[in-house]
């Protein structure tokens, strides 16, 4: 992996030997005859037409991801969002049913309300916690499994291992959102899923300058998406972006570890302190999670989720209290970024939702950055020793416990 994030899908002897990819900046590509036109447009002819139908920049990240997630072809998008609406509209037609995890990223989460409401694709929420709670949602017409695992924000996991054995059984693809852990952490087409889209935004990109998309599974289908919802709707990848994605990828693997590394310190650090109510990590020996982090996952990843002991007021005053520590939503980059899902990047999901997916007004989401860990720490440390947490507030998570 640490070889293939650098080389696949590139060799420089093509390329008047430019060690790093080129960037194709252009909107369209000439063609030396009109025959060669025709003969592009009928597929007669390989070659390259115009960058909404596929750019030499864009195909060298396309075969990248495809290895590096060991599927058969990768497809890139404008934004992860670009990526999720144009796999799921290519697998649904009205009056379908999408089976999905109990928790989901908030503009996901809008985007099926919309498929509901214009096409009455309707959808429902499982734990997936067992084959039963898999099968019991399972309807005749249900066309697709979506899975967030880790999911956003509250880190839960799903056993896609079991999902896609379930699934099969049924003829159903399983659709995985892979950007919480990306593709160093986890393979979800080698636990036999069959489609893997990310938000290249986060950790693939990894330096917070990019909006992408990515998508990776097998060959005719993705052909069928680039020639349809990917053409047709163009919500495709500019080159440049292709190229500064090219760019973070290559120090993926170590920009994982460190981000794990410093994540587990924080995590250890965060369960003891006494303004916390509750901490939620993959790689937690004593979650209920923590078999499945194990069977599928590399390590724990960078994101933590943790419930301030007070009420929206004291969360909100708690970030406020940050020193060097950024408020901002996304995940995955060299800075440590922190927000309040509730207001933030869930508020779009009604508040009855929110509570069934474990939305609270103490949840804070944490996305560790690369800084040293102690300076990470000793910013949280100091905003949350200022939440003065009353008696009451302090009895009531006890009882909760
Ligand atoms: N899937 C997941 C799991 C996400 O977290 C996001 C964005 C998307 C898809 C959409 O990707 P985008 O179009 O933004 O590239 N998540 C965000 C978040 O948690 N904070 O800000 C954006």
């Amino acid at each position: 992996m640490e070889t293939s994030v650098i080389h696949e899908g590139y060799d420089s002897k093509d390329m008047l030997g430019s060690l790093t990819t080129p960037l194709f900046q252009t909107s369209t590509f000439t063609f030396e005859s009109a025959e060669q036109g025709e003969r592009r447009f009928a597929g007669d002819e390989d070659g390259y037409i115009y960058t909404r139908l596929g750019n030499p920049t864009v195909t060298v990240l396309e075969e990248r991801i495809a290895a590096l997630e060991n599927g058969e072809r990768g497809l890139a998008f404008g934004s992860g969002m670009a990526a999720v609406s144009a796999i799921l509209i290519a697998l649904t037609k009205a009056n379908d049913h999408v089976l999905c995890s109990s928790g989901l990223y908030g503009c996901t989460f809008g985007l099926l309300t919309m498929m509901k409401e214009k096409y009455n694709i309707t959808h429902d929420f499982s734990t997936m916690e067992t084959e039963d709670d898999v099968r019991a949602h399972i309807k005749p017409e249900t066309v697709c499994i979506y899975v967030e695992t880790p999911i956003n924000p509250t880190m839960k996991l799903i056993d896609l291992e079991m999902v896609a054995r379930v699934a099969k059984e049924y003829g159903i693809p399983v659709v995985v959102d892979n950007t919480f852990a990306s593709p160093y952490l986890q393979k979800p087409l080698d636990l036999g899923c069959d489609v893997v889209v990310h938000s290249a935004t986060k950790y693939i990109g990894g330096h917070g300058d990019v909006i992408a998309g990515l998508a990776v599974g097998k060959k005719e289908f993705l052909d069928e998406v680039a020639m349809t919802t990917l053409k047709d709707i163009g919500g495709v990848m500019a080159p440049f972006d292709a190229w500064l994605l090219l760019r973070g990828l290559k120090t993926l693997p170590v920009r994982m570890d460190r981000h794990c590394d410093n994540a587990e310190e924080i995590f250890k650090r965060l369960k003891d302190h006494p303004n916390v109510a509750n901490v939620y990590y993959p790689n937690d020996v004593t979650h209920s999670d923590y078999p499945i982090m194990k069977k599928q996952m590399r390590r724990g990843g960078g994101v933590i989720s943790f419930e301030i002991i007070g009420t929206k007021k004291d969360a909100q005053g708690f970030l406020n209290n940050l020193d060097f520590l950024k408020i901002a939503v996304s995940l995955g980059d060299a800075e440590t970024l922190i927000e309040h899902p509730a207001t933030m990047t869930h508020a779009v999901v009604p508040e009855e939702f929110q509570q069934h997916m474990g939305i609270t007004d103490q949840l804070i989401r944490l996305s560790v950055g690369l800084e040293a860990w102690q300076d990470i720490w000793a910013d949280l440390e100091q905003a949350l020793d200022k939440i003065s947490v009353s008696s009451d507030a302090y009895s009531k998570v006890l009882e909760s416990r």
